[in-house]
């Protein structure tokens, strides 16, 4: 690989307006409930239908962090007879709202790093959905700010914005680039189950963009230089999702609870937290670091119990929530894009020219992957 630097020189963020706190869902969630259950009430005393157990708001917080999400259909997202949120597609002549949500995170980034839609050469959406299969998010993007070059849409569940920027930094590495929008608009709500006592608190909406661009070309002096990436797959069904290219044509499974997002959650939490630490420690260990030495953690946002165990793991006694912020509270889990909110909401205050910072997502797959930059 050549010796060209590529800096992150500007980060966007977007979300839906409308906010659903833990009660309101909860609530939701708990007459959804009694209902089904008066519903039912003959089958579940012959036993052949298991009564649906209550939610609990202070479970949700204690075992997740969580305690808002946005969404874009608040109304039937807590209404107990609709339960989903609905979408509208609009016409194919209309710019669709992931690519709206991208467009207003991009032109933050955009602004931030002092850049013109003349100067990118390429447009990456990387996220876990996307809302159609072509033409693809990222071309309807690059058409709207007027870029030339490509885009193009890819993925890798709660990874999908530390794999984007992989592709970024090796794309601008290898020529094919000199400056890349990489986006990462997620439409979770749409696959979660909001019927499922064990899932329904976990997602949220937001969408963020990220400006990468080689060093020489930046104009700006706050950009962060991406020292190394690192990816790694490692096959689990512990979380997991059954809709694709088939949904259509198999009437068996149309309305199956595996079209939508599903877990072993306590396995994905003993499995995937040290797998995290091992790979950030021997990541820096490369580059001569150690993990006290990184000022910042920007990490994937899905529990604040796994963030707090493996910031400690990392951090020691120099754990705070300063070094490895929490954005759950107000986002919820918002699949790939949570550790670039976490980054575009914490990359100013307390860093400064020199620092090491490491961005790093982990989930489906399983997935994970490592950025470690440097304030300029
Ligand atoms: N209310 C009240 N009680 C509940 C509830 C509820 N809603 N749910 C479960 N309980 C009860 C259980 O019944 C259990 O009771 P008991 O002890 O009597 O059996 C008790 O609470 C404990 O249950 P759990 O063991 O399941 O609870 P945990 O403490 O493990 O917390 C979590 C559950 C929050 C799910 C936790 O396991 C977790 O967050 N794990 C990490 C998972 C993770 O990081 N997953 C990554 C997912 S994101 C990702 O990869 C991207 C996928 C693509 C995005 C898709 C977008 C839709």
């Amino acid at each position: 690989m050549s010796d060209v630097k590529v800096v992150i020189s500007g980060s966007g963020l977007s979300h839906p307006k409308d906010v659903v706190t833990n009660e309101e869902l909860v609530t939701a969630f708990n007459e959804y409930v009694r209902k089904f259950n008066e519903k039912n009430a003959v089958e579940i005393a012959e036993g052949k239908i298991t009564a649906l157990l209550p939610s609990d708001p202070e479970f949700v917080v204690k075992a997740s962090g969580i305690k808002n999400r946005y969404s874009r259909d608040k109304a039937n997202m807590i209404n107990p007879d609709v339960m989903f949120e609905f979408i509208e597609e609009g016409s194919d002549d209309d710019v669709w709202i992931q690519a709206r949500e991208g467009l207003v995170a991009a032109r933050q980034a955009l602004k931030e790093a002092n850049k013109s839609p003349e100067d990118i050469d390429a447009v990456i959406v990387s996220c876990t959905h996307k809302q159609r299969d072509y033409p693809s998010i990222a071309v309807e993007i690059q058409n709207q700010l007027g870029i030339k070059g490509f885009g193009f849409d890819m993925g890798a569940a709660c990874s999908s914005a530390s794999f984007g920027i992989q592709v970024a930094v090796d794309s601008i590495k290898a020529g094919r680039a000199k400056a890349i929008l990489m986006i990462t608009p997620e439409l979770s709500v749409g696959k979660t189950n909001l019927c499922d006592r064990d899932s329904h608190f976990i997602f949220g909406e937001a969408t963020t963009a990220l400006l990468i661009e080689r060093a020489d070309e930046c104009k700006v002096k706050t950009a962060f230089e991406i020292i190394d990436t690192h990816i790694i797959t490692s096959f689990s069904n512990n979380i997991r999702n059954n809709s694709g290219a088939h949904d259509r044509s198999s009437p068996s499974t149309f309305n199956s609870p595996k079209k939508f997002f599903y877990q072993e959650g306590r396995k994905v939490f003993k499995e995937v937290t040290p797998m995290v630490v091992q790979l950030i420690t021997e990541q820096l260990a490369k580059h001569g670091l150690k993990p006290k030495e990184v000022k910042r953690y920007w990490l994937h946002q899905a529990n604040i119990n796994m963030n707090r165990i493996i910031a400690e793991r990392l951090l020691g006694d120099e754990y705070t929530l300063e070094r490895a912020p929490v954005v759950l509270d107000e986002f919820a889990n918002t699949a790939g894009a949570g550790s670039v909110i976490a980054f575009h909401r914490y990359h100013d205050a307390g860093i400064k020219s020199g620092d090491y910072g490491v961005l790093c997502s982990f989930g489906a797959g399983y997935s994970i992957g490592f950025v470690l930059m440097r304030k300029l």
